[in-house]
């Protein structure tokens, strides 16, 4: 029998051989999916420990389980330090993911019938925000607003007019593709005027909201979900954050007993280590760095001839309008893909393409900026991506693209020692 004690790489080398391949993977391809990040080493340490070990179902210093009296130090730290980073009076760092922690909210506020009113998936929404294929849809009668067809943003005077004709009782602001700066102000409003909950899904802005580079939405909700594992750089999961203490204590036992078991304390341990990277000063400098490189990229793509959605970015996300050059978003992620850039096929608003086809490909840049990405690499990153688009039949073109990339990658090393 195996000891315990045994490396992984020696009591199972097929799947110590796909972690050996997917790390250089990673090392050599140019990240571009604007919800990925890398975790820190530290995070990485806190996640693959012995935490994994520990049930602790219930909530620190209240738990179902013994021994639990270190597991309730961290998650308290977890839940302390995400008070002071987003200035939040109750959090809950249970939820596994993003999906849970919706989940968990509605189960909070909503019953079955009940209304309510988000993004459209198309024009930059979450799937758990209403869409027909998820629980949210399926549960809840779901209406959608979208973008204005010229600037492809927001356009709140729109959104209110919706708001008022199907009287939700949830409103979800927060989006997936959707590169401008949120309202949550003006969304408070229209909640107000309608008599509507407000959710806030930041999960793809919550590193920017950490450091100030993008407005709260902790003032203007009701209640706000996020991930942790996208601008906020910790592990993957999810979070939820309120500032009204009564609905914070529903919130509690909607994730516990409502939605799920028993907490991953080892990942609520990596989340803590995150938050914790989070409130020093550097953070701020590198959500700062994740705009201005999305800024660069977005620039010179539009200087190369593509469209970019609403003509430029305030956080992470360039999305490209591949009606431009004539592509569709799936050719354009092969293409991209043949020479080691990782994106995602992704639908822009009003799309004339199904979404497993689309018309745009969404890049983001906070990966690339944690592995040091400058805007000059950036402005490098625009040309390989707009090379090899608007020459995809050339093969020698292709060779070199994929030889720029391999030379970004070597000169921006990732992790050591995995
Ligand atoms: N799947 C994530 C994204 O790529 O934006 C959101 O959950």
């Amino acid at each position: 029998m195996s000891k315990i004690t045994s490396s992984l790489e020696s009591i199972d080398k097929e799947i110590y051989g796909l972690i050996s391949k997917e790390s250089i993977r990673q090392e050599t391809h140019l990240e571009l999916i604007a919800s990925e990040n890398f975790a820190s080493q530290a995070v990485m340490n806190a996640q693959g420990s012995l935490l994994t070990n520990k049930y602790a179902e219930g909530l620190p210093n209240k738990r179902y389980y013994g021994g639990c009296e270190f597991i309730d130090s961290i998650e308290q730290l977890a839940i302390d330090r995400a008070k002071r980073l987003f200035q939040s009076k109750w959090v809950n760092v249970q939820p596994h993911s993003g999906a849970q922690a919706n989940f968990s909210v509605f189960l909070t506020l909503l019953k079955p019938g009940d209304t309510i009113l988000g993004m459209d998936l198309s024009h930059g929404g979450h799937l758990t925000h209403g869409s027909p294929v998820n629980v949210s849809g399926k549960w809840f009668k779901a209406f959608h607003y979208g973008v204005d067809p010229i600037s492809q943003q927001l356009d709140m005077k729109a959104i209110r007019q919706i708001a008022l004709e199907s009287k939700p009782k949830l409103i979800i602001c927060g989006y997936s593709a959707y590169p401008r700066v949120i309202d949550f102000e003006g969304f408070r409003s229209i909640a107000k005027e309608v008599g509507a909950f407000l959710l806030a899904d930041m999960a793809h802005i919550a590193g920017l909201v950490a450091s100030g580079i993008h407005p709260s939405p902790m003032d203007f909700c009701d209640v706000v979900t996020t991930t942790t594992h996208k601008t906020l750089r910790g592990p993957r999961g999810g979070m939820i954050l309120s500032n009204n203490l009564e609905l914070g204590k529903k919130l509690d036992k909607s994730v516990f007993p409502g939605t799920q078991g028993g907490p991953l304390e080892h990942v609520i341990a990596a989340k803590a280590v995150a938050f914790g990277e989070a409130l020093q000063p550097e953070f701020a400098l590198y959500s700062r760095a994740i705009v201005s490189n999305a800024k660069s990229l977005s620039k010179r793509l539009q200087e190369r001839g593509i469209e970019v959605v609403s003509k430029g970015t305030d956080n992470h996300i360039v999305l490209l309008d591949l009606r431009s050059i004539g592509m569709t978003g799936k050719k354009a992620d092969l293409l991209v893909s043949e020479v080691n850039i990782t994106a995602n096929k992704n639908t822009v608003p009003f799309d004339p393409e199904s979404p497993f086809v689309t018309s745009g490909l969404r890049l983001g840049t906070a990966a690339l900026t944690t592995r040091g990405f400058d805007n000059q690499a950036f402005v490098e990153v625009a040309d390989i991506i707009a090379d090899r688009l608007l020459n995809s039949q050339d093969e020698i073109i292709k060779s070199q693209c994929k030889e720029k990339v391999l030379k970004l990658c070597s000169n921006f090393p990732l992790y050591k020692n995995i």
